[in-house]
């Protein structure tokens, strides 16, 4: 008898070696996936397949059907079962570890409900820390209520969005006076953004508003807040340093609203958290509010985000929304950085295109049906 183990990359590769060493009629001991340390460190350790063969007299050797499945009466040896036996277990294990590392977690896998919202969760652009919380929020939801039936994929979407930090800025900021910051890379909508609330704010809420445009070296905040500020009767002051900015805000006290608009800072500027800093920084009265675009790529937004939290951030404003797919993915950078989600905009229309986040609207986009959920209030 022959028994030998074999070392590969794969099973693939393994069976190869078998096949070629002992033939195409050795029989199968085992299969196992382990880590085996390379040379080195920690890094040297690579996952190996390891396939135990064996070749002998007590196997049978004949070609086709080994004779004791053909022959039920004849005499099958306790240990061919054994042998089996432990190779399913292993195999299982195998495939167990193999799922767990490139696909849903495999107890996930009992639960086809469940598995599809991953699924949908995956393609939406969910990943990272908000991906491994919501699915050990619902390994204690099946834990805890086993029999939930049709009302677990429900309670697995609540879970996720609850999960989500959502704030109303108006309602923040009243009773007293607003005045909000918009900020962010160049493009991403922040012009457009608070024509939109300024519209909201002086038209439909009635309030007094003013607005500011602080252009910061050769960088304009916009160049067509002058024409929209005419075009709505609303007063506009263009500043260019941080004691203009402090002292347009004293001069405007008696307003309800004050916006400021800002050039696009780059994220990517080594000093950029010092400019921020210098000029926008420790001012109370302000709220400060991130525009983030969704069709930016997550690895940039993540850039942005740390760029420009130097300063408070009140909330994210998140643009775009109907150019992407990928929604989830601007919704798992704020879950990760703890940032609270405030309006959405959905197209460059003012005002009708900008919302306020809610869990319904939410909901929609990423399950990719939104526009049959954007009839919420802004
Ligand atoms: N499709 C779409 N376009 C938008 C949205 N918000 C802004 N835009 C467009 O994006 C471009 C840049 O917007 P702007 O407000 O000037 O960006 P800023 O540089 O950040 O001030 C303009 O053409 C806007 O009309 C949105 O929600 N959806
Ligand atoms: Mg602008």
């Amino acid at each position: 008898m022959k028994l030998k183990t074999y070392v590969a990359r794969n099973p693939q590769e393994a069976l190869a070696q078998v096949r070629q060493d002992l033939g195409s009629e050795a029989f199968i001991l085992s299969t196992q996936s382990r880590f085996l340390d390379g040379p080195g460190s920690e890094a040297g350790r690579q996952r190996r397949v390891e396939v135990t063969a064996v070749l002998g007299p007590e196997f049978p050797s004949s070609p086709g059907l080994p004779s004791w499945t053909v022959d039920s009466k004849a005499e099958v040896p306790a240990y061919f079962f054994e042998h089996f036996r432990e190779e399913l277990e292993e195999l299982k294990a195998f495939f167990r570890q193999w799922l767990q590392e490139s696909g849903p977690p495999y107890w996930l896998t009992r639960y086809p409900d469940l598995r599809t919202i991953y699924q949908l969760l995956l393609r939406a652009g969910i990943r990272g820390p908000l991906l491994h919380h919501w699915l050990e929020e619902i390994r204690t939801l099946v834990k805890d209520s086993p029999d939930a039936g049709p009302n677990l994929r429900k309670q697995a979407l609540e879970r996720l969005l609850k999960s989500l930090e959502l704030v109303d800025p108006w309602r923040i900021s009243a009773p007293g006076p607003i005045r909000w910051s918009f900020l962010g890379p160049s493009g991403v909508g922040k012009s457009t953004t608070l024509a939109k609330v300024a519209v909201r704010a002086a038209f439909m809420k009635k309030k007094r508003v003013g607005l500011i445009c602080l252009n910061h070296g050769h960088l304009p905040a916009s160049n067509s807040l002058a024409v929209f500020a005419r075009v709505a009767g609303l007063p506009l002051k263009t500043v260019e340093h941080r004691q203009e900015l402090l002292k347009a805000l004293k001069n405007w006290e008696d307003l309800e609203v004050i916006l400021v608009d800002t050039p696009g800072f780059n994220p990517r500027e080594a000093k950029l958290s010092v400019q921020l800093w210098q000029l926008l920084g420790d001012i109370p009265e302000l709220s400060h509010h991130l525009v983030l675009s969704s069709t930016t790529r997550e690895s940039s937004l993540e850039d942005t985000i740390m760029a420009f939290r130097v300063l408070p951030l009140a909330s994210a404003v998140v643009t775009k929304v109907d150019e992407t797919r990928n929604f989830g993915n601007v919704v798992s950078q704020l879950y990760k950085h703890h940032l609270p989600l405030s309006f959405l905009t959905l197209g460059p229309r003012v005002p009708e295109d900008l919302k306020l986040a809610n869990r319904t609207n939410l909901l929609g986009i990423l399950l990719h049906s939104r526009n049959s959920h954007l009839e919420a209030k802004g």
